[in-house]
């Protein structure tokens, strides 16, 4: 079924860079915008744009029927869901095909099959993939989760069945803590996924977050494309990422990129998608559950295989086969991946809203920009606050690193606080450099971020409000300053005055 035109069902880079991949592929290229979205650097790149609804994503981006309807009127004959939304949401896939629309992803029985996570560890368990010690079932009863934590051992991890990516999971050190953890579970689980069901998991102590990215055409060949490291995030929001992980050789990279292969034939899967895994000190892996997804994170994998992943994507949706195999999939160099968020780490994470009076973006050898936004606009309180991802690639992870910290350096945001100076400090730091890395490195490394769960995050949240408060009280927030430029403290980067 050949493609010509993707209503891209997304906003914000991710659209763009959808926008641009269809761009080159010569297929048209529909956005959707909201009542917020209306002046966003998608909706001027793509061939059409529609409005969706209002602001607020349940009225407009989520809204399933409001889309199909559009892409329908459009006359685009596929959907590209991006990530986030209802991009692993199996009922839009259904619609989607119901209409006639190609869905660019995986077929909903895949995305049902592996959105049941304890459904999902089955498979791995059949498949002799090494599993988190844990339940294969939903837990029923406070008596039986009780019988099947002490069975497990303490800490354990609980964690919805319809749930991912940290959503509804909680840490549990000891059995006291349990009954009220799995009521706040359960609601969280009932509330966020209309399902209230938990399992167990032996909670690894600050494991790694290891991440296989897979590409299955619809002819059966399924390939891997090595390994993202995917362990500094702030509770369970990616800040870096690399690829290959340092921490992984070549004999893991091939145990870990076999089972991926294996757990994705096994769901038979099609198209672009992720297998978690967690690694623990010793390099045991664990196989943690698979996102049907494109990810965030995919232009790491990107630079470092030279393969466009959207492209792939597009290319296995309109039916053309891989047309490669595993031998041909090589990696050469490292990539690293920084998020540029619209929030402040010093004030307790906030988010800042704005508009955007000044903006330099990096550029150079190896040095890649996704971005959303452009000078000028004003950023969304609706939507999540990533405005843009610096990728670079280098011939080795230390060379890797130094680009990435000449980007972040030249990068210039005037107008919202952003994670750069956050991401800086990361970059130099030793741990890093060296690639001591784990889910605890933030906590760790920045105890003063407040990034963790723990109280302290609280009282940093606390306190950051408290000063802007303070600060709008004293009206210094009232004047806007004079001139960006003055602001960042340097001449205007277009050169000095005459
Ligand atoms: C875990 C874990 C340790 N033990 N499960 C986080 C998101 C989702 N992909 C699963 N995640 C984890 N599951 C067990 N049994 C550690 C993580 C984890 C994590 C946990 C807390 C804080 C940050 C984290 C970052 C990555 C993974």
């Amino acid at each position: 079924m050949t493609i010509a035109k993707v209503l891209v069902a997304n906003r914000g880079e991710i659209a763009v860079r959808i926008i641009r991949a269809c761009r080159e592929a010569g297929i048209g290229a529909v956005a959707i915008f909201s009542e917020a979205d209306r002046d966003a650097l998608h909706v001027q790149m793509a061939d059409e744009a529609y409005p969706i609804g209002p602001s607020p994503a349940t009225e407009s981006y989520l809204a399933a029927e409001k889309i199909v309807g559009v892409a329908k009127a459009a006359g685009a004959d596929a959907v590209h869901p991006g990530y986030g939304f209802l991009a692993e949401n199996a009922a839009f896939a259904e619609a989607c095909a119901e209409a006639g629309l190609t869905f660019i992803g995986p077929p909903p029985a895949a995305i049902r099959a592996m959105g049941d996570k304890t459904a999902a560890r089955r498979i791995a368990r059949e498949l002799g993939v090494p599993l988190v010690p844990g339940t294969l079932e939903p837990v029923a009863g406070d008596e039986a989760t009780r019988a099947a934590a002490r069975k497990i051992g303490y800490p354990v991890m609980v964690k919805a069945v319809l749930g991912g990516g940290g959503k509804g999971m909680r840490l549990v050190r000891r059995e006291e803590e349990l009954a009220g953890a799995l009521r706040l579970a359960r609601g969280e689980a009932q509330s966020a996924f209309g399902d209230a069901s938990i399992y167990l998991e032996r909670a690894l102590a600050e494991p790694r977050h290891i991440e296989v990215q897979v590409l299955a055409d619809g002819q059966g060949c399924v390939v891997h494309l090595g390994e993202r490291e995917c362990s500094i995030q702030r509770r369970h929001q990616k800040l870096v990422e690399e690829s290959p992980s340092p921490f992984v050789d070549a004999a893991l990279r091939e145990r870990l990129g076999e089972a991926a292969c294996r757990i994705a034939q096994a769901a038979a899967y099609v198209n672009a998608g992720t297998v978690e895994f967690l690694v623990d000190a010793e390099g045991n892996f664990y196989f943690l559950e698979m996102n049907t997804r494109l990810q965030v994170e995919h232009p790491v994998t990107e630079l470092v295989t030279g393969i466009d992943l959207v492209r792939e994507q597009l290319r296995i949706a309109g039916g053309e086969p891989l047309g490669y195999g595993q031998p041909d999939v090589r990696g050469r160099g490292v990539a690293i991946e920084c998020r540029i968020n619209a929030e402040d780490p010093f004030a307790g994470w906030l988010p800042s809203p704005g508009t955007i009076r000044g903006l330099r973006v990096p550029s150079g050898p190896w040095v890649r920009d996704d971005s959303g936004v452009y000078e000028g606009y004003t950023v969304s309180r609706f939507y999540d606050t990533l405005l843009a991802k610096l990728i670079v690639w280098g011939t080795d992870r230390a060379a890797a690193i130094d680009r990435m910290a000449r980007g972040l350096a030249e990068y210039k945001v005037v107008g919202v606080r952003t994670t750069i100076p956050m991401l800086e400090r990361i970059m130099a730091h030793p741990d890093f450099r060296a690639g001591r890395l784990s889910t605890g490195f933030l906590d760790r490394v920045m105890p003063d971020l407040g990034a963790g769960q723990g109280r302290h995050a609280s009282i940093a949240l606390i306190a950051a409000v408290l000063a802007q408060y303070e600060r709008l009280g004293r009206g210094t927030l009232a004047a806007p300053p004079p001139s960006p430029w003055r602001q960042a403290a340097r001449p205007g980067w277009r050169g000095r005055p005459e």
